[in-house]
C-alpha cells in the first residue's frame, strides 16, 4: 500500500521525463549522461511499473563495459556542454565515449532482485548475459583494486566511491599536486548553489587525478600502483562483498560450480579482511589510505553498510548500533552522510552531511536482514518524510529536511517507488 499515490505519480513521471531512450539521466541539467550506480538504482524504480524498461537500463549500462571488465562511471551517450569533465576531457578513446574510472558495484545485487521478481528462472538469457558482465566487473576489482590482497576494494579517484566529497578523502587529496591542472570551466556551479558543491581547490585535485589517468592512457595497472589517490573505501568494500554474495546466488542457481567456488573464496577473503577497516576508537568501519595506512576515523553513512555486507562481530555490531543511536539523537533525519560534529561537517555540502537515499536504502536493507527492524523502519520513515517535505531532490539536509543538489532526481524517485514510499 502506497503512503501517497500522488507522490507515486510524480516519481514515475520523473523517471519517464529523465529517460533518454534506454538510459536515464540522474537529473536534467546538472548530470546529462548515464551514471553507473545511478542506473542500477533507477532500474529498481522502473521495475515497479515497467520491467522491460528496468532491464534496458542496465543493459545499456553494460554496453559501455571495457574489455578488461571495468564498468565505467559515466557513459557519454550524446554530446552536452553542460557538464565538466566531459568526454573530451576523459579522452578514453572508447565507443560509446566513457570516463576512465568506475563506481560502486551494486549492479549484481540489483540484477538478482530483478531476476527474482520475474520468477528466478536460471535459464533467463538476460540474466545470464548480465551475470557474465557483473562477473567480469568483479574480477576487474579483484585484479586491479585489491593491492593488499585482503579482499577489500581500493579506489583511485574519489569519484569512484560515489560519495565524492566526503571528508574521508581530505588527507589523501591534500597530497595531490595540482600545479599542472591549468584553467578549466566548471559547469556544476552553474546549475546548483556553489555552497552545496565541492570547493574549487577540491575540484582542482579531482581534475589532477583525472589527468594522471589520461596521461598513462588509462592503464589500470599503472593507475592502481602509482596513482596519486589510493584509498581503501569502506563503501565499495562493503558493496562489493554484498554483490559477490548476490552473484554467488546466481552462480549456484545456474550450476556454475567453478565460479561459485571462486566467489566463495573471495567472500571468505573479504570477510576476514574487513577488520583492516575497523577503527576501535571510532567504533566503526572507516576508510583507510592504502599508501599510508592511515584510517580516516570518520563515521559516515557507509560505515553502516557492514550490516548489508553481513560482517562484524557482536561487539562491532553493538558499537555500530550505539553510533547510530548517537547520530539519531543529534539530527532530525537519518541517515546523514557524515556525523554532525565531525571535522568538515556541513549539512548542506556534498557528502559532508546531507542524506542520500540510496545509501540509506542499502543500510536499512542490511539492518532489516540482520534483525534490527526498528532502525530499518526509522531510516525508511525518515527517508519518506524527506521526500514528503521537500520533493525528489538529489540529497537533503539532515537538520532541516531541505533539498540540496539537483531537483527531480531519478534515484530519489526510484527509492520512493521501490522502497520508502511503499
Ligand atoms: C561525479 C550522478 C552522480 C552520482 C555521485 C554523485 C555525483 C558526480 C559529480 O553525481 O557525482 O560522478 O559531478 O558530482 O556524487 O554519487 O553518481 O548522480
Amino acid at each position: 500500500m502506497s503512503r501517497n499515490p500522488e507522490l507515486d505519480v510524480r516519481a514515475r513521471d520523473i523517471l519517464i521525463r529523465n529517460d533518454r531512450g534506454g538510459y536515464t539521466v540522474p537529473t536534467h541539467g546538472l548530470y546529462p549522461f548515464q551514471w553507473n550506480w545511478d542506473s542500477a538504482f533507477v532500474a529498481l524504480g522502473f521495475a515497479e511499473f515497467d520491467r522491460e524498461r528496468a532491464w534496458a537500463e542496465i543493459e545499456t549500462l553494460v554496453s559501455g563495459q571495457w574489455e578488461d571488465g571495468m564498468i565505467p562511471h559515466i557513459i557519454f551517450h550524446q554530446k552536452d556542454e553542460g557538464y565538466f569533465p566531459g568526454a573530451d576531457v576523459w579522452n578514453t578513446g572508447r565507443t560509446p565515449p566513457t570516463s576512465g574510472i568506475t563506481q560502486p558495484p551494486v549492479l549484481a545485487t540489483v540484477l538478482r532482485e530483478l531476476w527474482e521478481a520475474e520468477g528466478a528462472d536460471p535459464a533467463c538469457p538476460r540474466m545470464q548475459r548480465l551475470y557474465r558482465a557483473c562477473l567480469a566487473s568483479h574480477r576487474w576489482f579483484h585484479t586491479y583494486r585489491d593491492p593488499l590482497g585482503n579482499g577489500l576494494a581500493m579506489v583511485t579517484h574519489n569519484w569512484e566511491t560515489g560519495r565524492d566529497n566526503s571528508s574521508e578523502w581530505d588527507d589523501a587529496l591534500a597530497r595531490v599536486d595540482t600545479s599542472g591542472v591549468g584553467p578549466y570551466q566548471r559547469r556544476d556551479t552553474g546549475h546548483v548553489d556553489a555552497a552545496m558543491r565541492p570547493k574549487q581547490e577540491e575540484y582542482d585535485r579531482y581534475v589532477a587525478i583525472l589527468h594522471f589517468g589520461r596521461e598513462c592512457g588509462w592503464n589500470h595497472r599503472t593507475i592502481a600502483d602509482h596513482g596519486p589517490f589510493r584509498m581503501v573505501d569502506v563503501g565499495i568494500s562493503m558493496e562489493l562483498l554484498r554483490a559477490n554474495r548476490d552473484l554467488l546466488a546466481l552462480a549456484e542457481a545456474q550450476g556454475d560450480h567453478a565460479v561459485a567456488d571462486e566467489l566463495r573464496a573471495r567472500i571468505a577473503l573479504s570477510e576476514r579482511g574487513m577488520d583492516w577497516l575497523w577503527n576501535e576508537e571510532a567504533g566503526a568501519y572507516c576508510s583507510r589510505d592504502a599508501t599510508t595506512g592511515q584510517s580516516s576515523g570518520l563515521v559516515t553513512n557507509a560505515s553502516f553498510l557492514a550490516f548489508y555486507a553481513g560482517v562484524g562481530t557482536a561487539h562491532q555490531r553493538a558499537r555500530l548500533i550505539a553510533a547510530l543511536e548517537r547520530i539519531a539523537g543529534n539530527t532530525q533525519y537519518l541517515l546523514p552522510s557524515l556525523e554532525a560534529g565531525s571535522r568538515a561537517y556541513d549539512h548542506r555540502r556534498y557528502w559532508r552531511g546531507p542524506v542520500w537515499l540510496v545509501v540509506s536504502y542499502m543500510v536499512a536493507q542490511g539492518l532489516a536482514e540482520q534483525g534490527h527492524t526498528d532502525w530499518a523502519t526509522r531510516i525508511r520513515d525518515d527517508s519518506a518524510r524527506l521526500i514528503e517535505t521537500s520533493g525528489f531532490y538529489e540529497s537533503f539536509s539532515p537538520e532541516t529536511g531541505e533539498g540540496s543538489g539537483g531537483p527531480d532526481f531519478s534515484w530519489t524517485a526510484a527509492m520512493w517507488l521501490a522502497w520508502c514510499g511503499q
